[in-house]
């Protein structure tokens, strides 16, 4: 049943009842055991200290110990190990309170028979085979506890990654790639919360909206590149000159920007845009090909909205923009509202 050579620890003080289990042993197994035989438990804890046995065969009446106590000092050295008790004393109870303290079997000296000795041993055997088959499946299980945590570990860490990185598109989503200031995009969202605000606190909304003049021509004079220059520094300028934390100025598109004042009235918002259109004209951009003057100057339309339930947000802009059309068409360089 077992290739291997069994190595069994005796622990027995009478040398008759040590020799006689020794014959019954070699009944039982041939040759295909070794026996340590020690008489006392203290030589049989020292023995398991440095050997390795598969079973222990146990006497109850030591010169050391006597009883169960035998048993428990042997299980608590090494709890894995079969302890066959083999013992003179007819003691049913006994052999019960064994087995509950994790004996193998109880048997009595006097009764065993080769058979029975081979079969109880073989169990221990099984026993102990059994033991170690659910030790490497728990090993196995940890394992695989640790490989699914890290997984999860990755896993959580890979979803944060992304949470972050939808995070940055989100926020560049909402910025021109030129200017830096918010794009069309940035601007809708703006408003719309500018707008349900002003509802709310029943406050006034003002739009600037602001075009180069006779952009077109600069490009076509200084290049395109240099075009890009002009916007970069018109859209800081303006920016620069937004004083308060809610105001925003966003690119509208090309050569269009607009400026979101937030509780401002007309006279306020005018104010604001005279500033920006000095601002900018002091830039002094030189623009030699302007049929205006010698620089970069702006056009800007002011509108302003006690917003309603009624009105849309869209109607301030056509408003801004209407404005921004008569600025043009008085001559440019100028604010209209
Ligand atoms: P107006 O005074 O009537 O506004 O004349 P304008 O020439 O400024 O207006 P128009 O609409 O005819 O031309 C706008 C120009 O703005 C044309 C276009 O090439 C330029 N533009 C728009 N976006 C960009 C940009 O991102 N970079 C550069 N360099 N130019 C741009
Ligand atoms: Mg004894
Ligand atoms: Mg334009
Ligand atoms: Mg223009
Ligand atoms: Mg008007």
């Amino acid at each position: 049943m077992f290739n291997k050579i069994l190595n069994i620890l005796l622990v027995e003080d009478n040398p008759d009842d040590a020799f006689l289990i020794g014959k019954l042993l070699t009944a039982s197994l041939g040759s295909q055991f070794e026996l340590a035989t020690v008489e006392r438990l203290s030589d049989a804890c020292t023995c398991l200290d440095s050997n390795h046995f598969d079973v222990c065969l146990l006497d109850l009446h030591l010169p050391d110990s006597v009883g169960l106590d035998s048993l428990l000092s042997l299980h608590n050295k090494n709890p894995g190990l079969p302890i066959v008790i083999l013992t003179g004393l007819d003691d049913e109870d006994l052999a019960t309170q064994a087995l509950q303290l994790g004996a193998q079997d109880y048997l009595m000296k006097g009764q065993v028979n080769s058979t029975w000795l081979k079969r109880t041993i073989y169990h221990a055997m099984e026993r102990t085979r059994l033991l170690e088959k659910i030790r490497t499946h728990e090993q196995q299980m940890q394992q695989l506890n640790l490989l699914l945590r890290d997984r999860l570990k990755r896993r959580t860490t890979a979803i944060h990654q992304m949470h972050e990185q939808v995070q940055v598109l989100k926020t560049i989503s909402f910025i021109d790639a030129l200017t830096q200031i918010k794009n069309r995009l940035g601007f809708d969202q703006k408003l719309e919360q500018e707008w349900l605000r002003a509802i709310g606190n029943r406050t006034s909304l003002s739009l600037i909206m602001i075009d180069i003049d006779y952009f077109k021509q600069f490009n076509d004079t200084y290049g395109h590149p240099e075009g890009d220059r002009c916007l970069k520094r018109v859209a800081q300028a303006i920016e620069a000159g937004l004083h308060r934390p809610q105001d925003l100025v966003a690119r509208y598109g090309g050569e269009e920007f607009v400026v979101i004042l937030p509780e401002t009235s007309e006279t306020g918002a005018i104010q604001v845009a005279e500033r920006i259109c000095t601002d900018v004209r002091d830039l002094k951009i030189a623009h030699l090909t302007s049929p205006l003057c010698d620089r970069i100057t702006i056009s800007l339309g002011v509108a302003t909205s006690m917003p309603q339930d009624n009105e849309l947000p869209q109607d301030l802009i056509v408003k801004a923009d209407q404005a921004l059309y008569q600025a043009k068409h008085q001559g440019r360089d100028r604010i209209s509202c």
